[in-house]
């Protein structure tokens, strides 16, 4: 797709349905001299003569017709210090969905079109206002499940990996001068020895690694995380999934075999937005409903980034309890001893294969045992082996993340032809490798047709 710069686009920005208040808004280069034509200040001033970073009083109207649409408020952002680095101006209406269309067909009608999803966001790319990362923070702090996610995108959105990036850019660059400077002017400037550039690819490469360390975690607070919760029939899962989310979801009998179907909701544990899915018990089953349950439970399973694997402690264990044990092996997994109000009558030892290395947690769910420990452990595991700085840059991307990787790659490519006493001029190459992928985290090496994938998946009007 072809930018182009010189239409004036405009949008609804606010989320469709009824508010107090709804706003159309336009950037370009004619949003002013737009404006004016269908806005009508109460002061009788022209929009044109209006000071940037000013709100006006007035009502919108058809300029064919002479009829008013809605009372508005006008409010001007004069380039470059406004959203999109360009002119922008936001009418502020009645917030219903038939003044806000009335309002856009104004705009469009006058003079304007209508601007793709991120289009906004996208200007503000091309205009030099935010990197591409800092514009893919945009669309994160409107996803923000949790306020953990939330600090992580907004620390994104200031430039934290952006910065980090750049940094580590300019060690590599220092390296590439002084290689490059030896090759232009081989007379004056002595080739730096392999040792000295081997050294400064490493710092610069540890700068990388760094950053990477904090991945899982803010992928974690980006995109939330999974958790199965697995066992046996009427071990108490349903009643483990209500508690969590603290109100009756699933339902709760004694009859093993109540949860046929997988149950989802959504959990903030300690910031991490959690799905939690509640799943049928596994067991073999004549039932047809029932083993569909169960097979679906496998799935689950399968894809959960943790499973809560309850056990009931209060009966000896059965044979499905062993066969669930085997199905957790390479998986992260948090067990509960449910029950634990009730005597115990359970001995372990068949499963303390599958125990060892694990957390477990003594639940009751109706004497409300056990629960804040166990939403400690299941954030403790997802978050395990993590930076805890919280206010270091978290790359929580997996676009950065790759980029990260790539980077690291030619590193180390360039490491290993410095020590190997080829020629400079490969080390060059491997570095300007390792430049190109960095650039793709701010923007600068990024394709654009990546460019265009990552602006649709913004709202309107954004
Ligand atoms: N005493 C006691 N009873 C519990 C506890 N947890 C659950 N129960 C009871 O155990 C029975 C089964 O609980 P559920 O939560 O439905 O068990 P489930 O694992 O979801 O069962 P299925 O959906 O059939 O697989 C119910 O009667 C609960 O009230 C507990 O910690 N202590
Ligand atoms: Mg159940």
């Amino acid at each position: 797709m072809k930018e182009n710069l010189f239409d004036t686009i405009a949008a609804i920005a606010t989320p469709v349905g009824e508010g107090a208040v709804g706003i159309v808004r336009m950037s370009g280069p004619e949003a002013v001299e737009i404006a004016g034509r269908l806005f009508r200040a109460r002061s009788g001033r022209p929009v044109a003569s209006f000071k940037t970073h000013t709100v006006h009083y007035g009502a919108a109207f058809d300029p064919a017709s002479g009829e008013t649409a809605d009372e508005v408020l006008l409010s001007l952002f004069r380039a470059p210090k406004s959203y999109t680095c360009e002119d922008v101006v936001e009418l502020s209406c009645h917030g219903g969905i038939v003044p806000l269309r009335r309002i856009l067909n104004l705009a469009l009608q006058n003079g304007a079109r209508v601007a793709e999803p991120g289009e906004f966001t996208r200007r503000a790319f091309l205009n030099g206002r935010l990197d591409l990362s800092q514009a893919e923070a945009v669309i994160d702090i409107i996803r923000a499940r949790t306020d953990a996610s939330l600090k992580v995108a907004v620390q994104q959105l200031g430039g934290t990996v952006s910065t980090e990036a750049q940094n580590i850019r300019n060690l590599i660059v220092r390296v590439l001068a002084s290689i490059e400077a030896s090759i232009d002017f081989p007379e004056d400037v002595p080739e730096p020895a392999p040792g000295e550039v081997a050294y400064q690819i490493e710092t610069a490469a540890g700068l990388a690694e760094k950053l990477l360390t904090g991945w899982q975690r803010g992928r974690i607070y980006r995109e939330g995380a999974l958790m199965a919760i697995v066992g046996r029939p009427n071990v108490g899962k349903s009643s483990l999934m209500n508690a969590l989310l603290k109100e009756n979801r699933a339902i709760v009998t004694s009859i093993p075999g109540t949860t046929r179907d997988i149950i989802e909701e959504s959990l903030d544990i300690q910031g991490i937005p959690l799905r939690v899915v509640d799943t049928a018990g596994l067991r073999e089953t004549s039932d047809p409903v029932e083993s569909i349950g169960v097979e679906r439970t496998r799935e689950q399973l399968k894809a959960a980034d943790l499973v809560l694997w309850v056990i009931d402690t209060s009966e000896p264990l059965a044979a499905e309890d062993t066969g669930i044990a085997s199905m957790l092996e390479g998986r992260k997994a948090v067990v509960a001893l449910n029950k634990s109000d009730l005597p115990c009558r359970c001995d372990l030892a068949p499963v303390q294969n599958a125990l060892t290395g694990r957390r477990a947690v003594k639940t009751a769910p109706p004497a409300g045992l056990g629960l804040d420990e166990l939403e400690k452990t299941v954030a403790d595991l997802l978050l395990a082996g993590e930076v805890s700085a919280s206010d270091a840059a978290l790359v929580s991307n997996v676009r950065h993340k790759n980029a990260l990787e790539r980077t690291l790659r030619s590193l180390e490519d360039a490491r290993r032809t410095a020590l190997s006493g080829l020629p400079l001029d490969l080390v060059s190459i491997d570095l300007q490798a390792a430049l190109d992928s960095l650039g793709a985290i701010t923007g600068e090496t990024v394709a654009e047709d990546i460019i265009h994938r990552i602006f649709a998946e913004f709202c309107i009007g954004k």
